[in-house]
């Protein structure tokens, strides 16, 4: 394949860092003259950006076909009366990028193709012998979001793969479902991506079954835990099992507490850790019904979980509370309004004495006995899961990261087709709506993800499986007669072998060079200079490692056609067979 020359090629680097970039990859792919922002939260992606991009893309691809799937191209341009249809043109704000054409007919940019995927089927796929199919493809969405930031990880215009099932049967679906999510964790694997599947709340679209890909990132905006025993869930849909503890008291006892309001306050007054106190927290449900939630102090409650466990349930505002004759701060369940509704965590239950709100400003219980003092109406998981809870699978404690959610597989069930009438004929002969499935991979959001976790502080270490070349062959003079040919020479017998070179033939300094491969970040720097070929070296200097070997020039083919070419299709994105270049001494 051809070198590229760092002469010739489009790589504008920079030295300081951007003022707004304040997250690695955003400042990197900034500095390393990869990306540019056009106006706010949209990019160009420079050469060496978009080669990266396109060999993500590719990666994605491939596996998508592994599976069945079968690319096509749909418009970024949306009609409205597709939307209309299934009856989202409304559901979403000004996040939905809309637009009239010539005729004043009006249109949106695509955030995602649900609905254009099934107008597109619909009528098409009439029989049940035709399922399932799954379409996909690869394509700018746009979603306007209000704050973009952290430059690709939330930009409005992006590169996403999306995928589309369609089945006659749920079980159909499952099948699909975990391929695809099997893909997923390949798709992360060949980006050299440390990830974790979490079970995640697909509250606003329909199923109720998903799961996200987070691509382990302190930079992340999302919040997960995990267990070196393969479970691992997003905070905000994870099953919550803390283990409060109790302080003993002989007898209930109402004790002044004056001034004392919140739970940590509590705990300070009481010298007690958090964990032992009761939190109270006031809600009613869509009938207006009054209900009192008690979940353990040191936890905060995951209101997506008291909405499932109580039908329309929303916090009571201050005034409301005032109404029900509450007092905000000191809520217990002794001496609550007859027909309020006692709702506690499950956690709550191991605790058969509470430390909490008398229900009278200033004043709590200690040793309030479940049963004997009060009552619970029913027990729910009701916290958001914290980091040292246990674990649900095997009740270790539970460790927490932050993530990227770099990709996301749900099961849509009967949705859309049925909103939009997309029906099948079923093997008895009777219409029935398709069974669907949609599967998305942020691919320019996974570019950003790889620099997140492949970085230090002199630029990117990319993975040989999506780097933008394999291979940079520094010559340290250029005019000189003796090192240039050789570096050239050199340049071209590595290309031979199938990897992709750059040659540095730029009259730079040396030190220039060496700060532009290691921002620009190429796994492998072959390092040409007058000393060494006087000896027959060269140095081999590997990015990720910072590891260096002198080896001598005729043993460069032999060093790097050990490492086989197909590394793009290695699980660690060819890590390890890089790695094990240096185990080879000359
Ligand atoms: C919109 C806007 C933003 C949106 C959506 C619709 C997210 C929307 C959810 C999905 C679900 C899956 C197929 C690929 C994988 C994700 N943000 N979602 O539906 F109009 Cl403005 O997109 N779609």
């Amino acid at each position: 394949m051809e070198i590229l020359k760092m002469s010739e090629l489009y790589v504008p680097t920079v030295k300081e860092d951007p003022a707004d970039a304040d997250i690695a990859s955003h400042r990197l792919l900034l500095r390393a003259g990869m990306i540019r922002k056009m106006s706010s939260g949209v990019y160009t992606f420079l050469p060496l950006g978009y080669r990266v991009l396109r060999k993500i893309e590719q990666i994605v691809r491939e596996e998508m076909d592994a599976i069945g799937s079968q690319e096509i191209m749909m418009p970024v341009l949306q009609s409205a009366d597709l939307w209309h249809e299934s009856g989202r043109w409304n559901d979403y704000g000004p996040e939905l990028m809309r637009l009239s054409d010539r005729h004043d007919r009006e249109f949106c940019l695509g955030p995602t193709h649900e609905e254009l995927i099934t107008s597109l089927i619909k009528g098409e796929l009439r029989s049940y012998k035709q399922l399932p199919i799954t379409l996909y493809q690869i394509q700018v969405k746009f979603r306007d979001e209000i704050r973009p930031r952290f430059g690709l990880l939330r930009s409005r215009e992006f590169i996403m793969k999306d995928a589309y099932s369609f089945h006659a049967d749920q079980d159909s679906l499952q099948e699909t479902y975990d391929a695809m999510s099997k893909a997923y964790g390949i798709i992360c694997d060949r980006c050299a991506l440390e990830w974790r599947g979490v079970e995640a709340d697909s509250g606003q679209i329909g199923g109720k079954v998903t799961t996200e890909f987070m691509a382990l990132a302190e930079s992340g905006e999302a919040e997960l835990v995990y267990c070196d025993c393969g479970y691992s869930a997003n905070t905000e849909a994870g099953e919550c099992i803390a283990h409060p503890s109790i302080y003993d008291v002989p007898a209930m006892e109402k004790i002044a507490t004056p001034g004392i309001h919140t739970i940590d306050e509590l705990a300070e007054f009481l010298d007690i850790p958090a964990s032992s106190t009761v939190k109270a927290l006031s809600g009613k449900d869509s009938q207006g019904q009054l209900h009192v939630l008690f979940i353990p102090g040191d936890h905060e409650l995951n209101e997506i979980k008291a909405y499932r466990a109580i039908d329309g349930f929303e916090l009571l505002t201050d005034e409301e509370m005032l109404s029900f004759g509450l007092h905000k701060g000191s809520m217990g369940p002794v001496g609550l309004p007859e027909d309020a509704k006692v709702v506690a965590d499950r956690s709550l239950q191991r605790i058969g004495k509470w430390v909490v709100g008398a229900n009278e400003e200033g004043y709590h219980f200690i040793g309030a006995e479940l049963g004997r003092d009060f009552k619970v109406d029913a027990w729910a998981d009701l916290c958001v899961v914290n980091v040292g809870d246990a674990c649900p699978q095997c009740k270790c404690e539970l460790k927490g990261a932050r993530g990227i959610e770099v990709s996301q597989v749900f099961q849509l069930g009967d949705k859309y087709s049925r909103s939009m009438g997309a029906t099948f004929l079923d093997k008895n002969g009777k219409e029935q709506p398709f069974i669907m499935g949609c599967y998305g991979v942020g691919v320019s959001r996974t570019l950003a993800a790889v620099v997140e976790q492949h970085n230090d502080e002199a630029g990117i270490k990319w993975p040989m499986s999506v780097a933008p070349a394999h291979v940079c062959v520094i010559p340290l003079t250029v005019g000189d007669d003796e090192v240039f040919p050789v570096a050239e020479n050199l340049a071209e017998s590595v290309a031979k072998l199938g990897f992709e070179v750059v040659l540095d033939d730029r009259n730079e300094r040396p030190g220039v060079k060496f700060a532009d491969a290691d921002l620009i970040g190429w796994p492998l720097q072959i390092i040409v200079g007058k000393r060494g070929i006087a000896e027959g070296k060269v140095e081999v200097r590997r990015r990720r490692t910072g590891e260096r070997s002198d080896f001598s020039i005729a043993a460069i083919p032999e060093l790097l056609s050990f490492a086989e070419r197909n590394f793009e299709r290695m699980a660690d994105g060819g890590v390890a067979v890089f790695d094990s270049l240096f185990k080879f001494d000359d």
